[in-house]
């Protein structure tokens, strides 16, 4: 049986030209600083995003949580939105390891209120926790991908400024996000003081992501990251994808953004789903199953037994992901599937 995994991008596999290049990168130990082929991708990442340094980190995980430590001290507090990643599905690291406090602000698609974010903004107060870090997240997993609003993104930043804070972006899928407003990644990077970034979702690398920002900001990262267990040696292996991934793969991109428009259109011809096409920015597709009758668990078995792996996302959705792993012809076949159910 032919399964298609719909699940994330995160099943990528690595292109052919991936698999070649793993064979003859120059390697050498990343944690003496000898990785010719991190040395590139770092290099690379932080070039393409107009920042002075980059880190290459094995998860977007380790990235953010890096990213809250190097920002804050333990006992601030960090504003981000209720249904980020950071927030929903890091287990809590941030209020584990780096010790902060999460203030978590209700936004509308993943996008926050500016004024809430500056009403959320401690003053000074012997009894409050110090404000120490506003994090964004772009493309908004849980809002099924959506892109944040350019002038959202300048209004938190123009707070940012006023309150001294620094701004980081969770950027999992960020590239998506350019690729969707059409814009020049740098564009977007421009509002935040550090931004992470995954290799291995869309962009297709096995592994790893990237940590951008100023010079000083890296090189406390660069220590965490080993603090952290996160220091990789011929890590070149992983990085030589990484490179490939930033030159090659972004345009594959827009093929998954339209692959996922294809997908949410057929899916509204059928009965008892609905996708709404004004949420659908990029790749991923929150279906709502509300009249089916049938747990969203229970529709994911019977979508797996045919082929089909999704995952469910409360008990009224699920959600699709499109992916260069998956053709046109195979979300058609998909989309048959999703008819006999
Ligand atoms: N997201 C995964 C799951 O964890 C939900 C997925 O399949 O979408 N930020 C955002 C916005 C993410 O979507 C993810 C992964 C991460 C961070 C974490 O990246 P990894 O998986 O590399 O730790």
């Amino acid at each position: 049986m032919k399964v298609m995994d719909l699940r994330s991008d995160t099943v990528t596999t690595p292109t052919k030209d991936m698999y070649q290049e793993m064979q003859v990168a120059p390697l050498g130990d990343d944690v003496y600083g000898d990785d010719p082929s991190v040395n590139k991708l770092e290099a690379l990442a932080a070039q393409n995003l107009n920042k002075e340094k980059a880190l290459f980190v094995p998860t977007g995980t380790m990235g953010n949580l890096i990213a809250v430590m190097a920002h804050t001290r333990p006992g601030d507090e960090i504003i981000l939105e209720r249904n980020s990643h950071i927030f929903l599905y890091e287990a809590a690291g941030a209020s584990r390891i780096a010790g902060v406090q999460p203030l978590a602000i209700k936004g509308i698609d993943g996008v926050m209120d500016p004024k809430e974010v500056e009403e959320s903004i401690r003053e000074e107060n012997i009894h409050f926790p110090t404000t120490g870090l506003i994090c964004v997240e772009n493309t908004h997993n849980m809002a099924g991908g959506m892109v944040q609003p350019m002038e959202n993104l300048q209004e938190l930043r123009a707070i940012a400024d006023q309150y001294k804070l620094p701004m980081h972006l969770d950027g999992a899928r960020v590239f998506n996000a350019a690729v969707a407003l059409d814009c020049d990644i740098k564009e977007i990077a421009a509002h935040f003081d550090s931004i992470m970034f995954c290799l291995s979702k869309g962009l297709s690398a096995p592994v790893g992501s990237m940590l951008v920002g100023e010079e000083g900001f890296i090189e406390r990262a660069r220590k965490l990251r080993k603090m952290l267990g996160g220091g990789m040696r011929q890590a070149g292996i992983l990085a030589s994808c990484g490179i490939l991934s930033i030159e090659q793969m972004t345009v594959q991109l827009s093929v998954d953004h339209q692959n996922a428009q294809i997908l949410s259109k057929g899916l509204n011809k059928i009965s008892g789903f609905s996708v709404n096409l004004d949420k659908m920015h990029t790749n991923i597709i929150n279906v709502s199953i509300k009249d089916r009758n049938i747990s969203s668990e229970k529709l994911v078995m019977e979508m797996k037994a045919k082929g089909i792996l999704a995952n469910a996302r409360g008990k009224d959705y699920i959600r699709l992901v499109t992916h260069k792993d998956v053709t046109l012809e195979d979300i058609h076949y998909a989309l048959k599937i999703m008819e006999s159910i």
